[in-house]
């Protein structure tokens, strides 16, 4: 044997190894690659769907280890309770899947597959939440459906192993049913409008603030929405608006508004200028037009920052224990500062002290 063939001999002897080594290396990757995980997201700002009313579902996905380049979806919906209107983007929404490939309708079967590829180059590609997609429905006949998912295939990038082209789609958690319920009353619809104002505001940093709004017909609570928002102006002035569906026109109604913070309002007629708290509701509201309930001669006052329905020196310890560190939970003037102000406004609320009930 001459030292040439020797020497290729000891070569292959180490590389071998070596190679094995690598790939193994890779194939550990890989199989990171493999089996990551992404979530979807179903999500709509309607409550309900009246009949013939639209509904729009936004389809987002969430993947925390690999950046999501294209995917195809499809979607099994109630066909007979819903028609679909189609895909409506907004195009104020910034989108990384830029690109629709194809939409598939079959509305006979209530089937639609959605594909789309992500414009952006591999490094611009994003990781967490993002919208895939919105689609429009519209109910067609009342009671229950579901838009379901019914297949999903993703594709990812990995950035470890230097991937220039796509992998192949990887496991999809998530729930991935959307129920609908489709109210029965065609066009029943009222649209209400609150206008009032929070006492001793006049320079508001914030625009808006979160409430609850109870709807009442006589003496009673018919309906709650828990998660509503009040839009706060500058100088104090607030309004509230909402849909009602489900609710017959009519009289007697009032409305039980707390804000966060606040006592709660009682809310009986329009142009009210003080407490109703043992009448019953005096608002007529009528469909189709905007019924407009102007609330601001009985503000709304702040203090209750534990929301127990008083304000009193529980509420007070709150605000003194904010002082030091700026907590702005406790800025009930809302003007960005927790200061002798906020004390004020809050001695001011204590004359009042307890919020309106039924
Ligand atoms: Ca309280
Ligand atoms: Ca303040």
């Amino acid at each position: 044997m001459n030292l040439k063939k020797l020497l290729v001999i000891l070569v292959l002897l180490l590389a071998i190894p070596l190679t094995l080594i690598l790939v193994e290396k890779v194939l550990e990757l890989r199989k990171s690659a493999y089996f990551s995980k992404a979530s979807i997201i179903l999500q709509s700002n309607e409550e309900k769907l009246a009949l013939g009313g639209e509904m729009g579902l936004n389809i987002f996905f969430n993947s925390e280890t690999k950046k999501i380049s294209a995917a195809k979806i499809s979607f099994k919906y109630d066909n007979q309770k819903l028609s679909f209107l189609g895909e409506r983007v907004l195009a104020d929404q910034n989108l990384p899947f830029t690109e629709t490939i194809e939409i598939d309708h079959n509305g006979s079967e209530g089937l639609i597959k959605i594909t789309k590829i992500a414009k952006s180059s591999t490094g611009n590609l994003k990781y967490g939440v993002s919208l895939f997609s919105r689609l429009v429905f519209e109910g067609l006949s009342a009671g229950n459906a579901n838009i379901e998912v019914a297949g999903v295939e993703l594709v990812g990038f990995n950035e470890n192993l230097n991937e220039t082209t796509p992998d192949v789609a990887f496991e999809v958690g998530g729930d991935k049913v959307f129920p609908v319920e489709i109210t029965s009353q065609t066009g029943e619809m009222i649209k209400i409008k609150i206008l009032s104002r929070i006492e001793g505001v006049a320079n508001a940093k914030v625009d808006q603030i979160p409430a609850v709004l109870k709807v009442g017909r006589g003496l009673e609570v018919v309906k709650t929405f828990d998660n509503t928002a009040l839009r706060v102006f500058p100088d104090g002035t607030v309004s509230l608006e909402k849909e009602l569906y489900d609710l017959p026109a009519g009289s007697d109604y009032f409305f039980l508004l707390k804000p966060e913070n606040a006592l709660q309002r009682k809310i009986c007629q329009n142009n009210q200028d003080g407490q109703c708290r043992l009448r019953g509701g005096e608002i007529v509201l009528v469909l189709g037009e905007e019924n407009l309930i102007n609330s601001a001669g009985y503000g709304i006052e702040m203090g209750d920052l534990n929301a127990d329905r008083v304000a009193d020196s529980l509420d007070f310890s709150i605000i003194k224990r904010s002082l030091p560190n700026q907590d702005l939970s406790a800025d009930l003037d809302l003007n960005g500062a927790v200061n002798s102000r906020d004390i004020i406004l809050f001695l001011n609320t204590l004359s009042n002290r307890y919020e309106d009930l039924l």
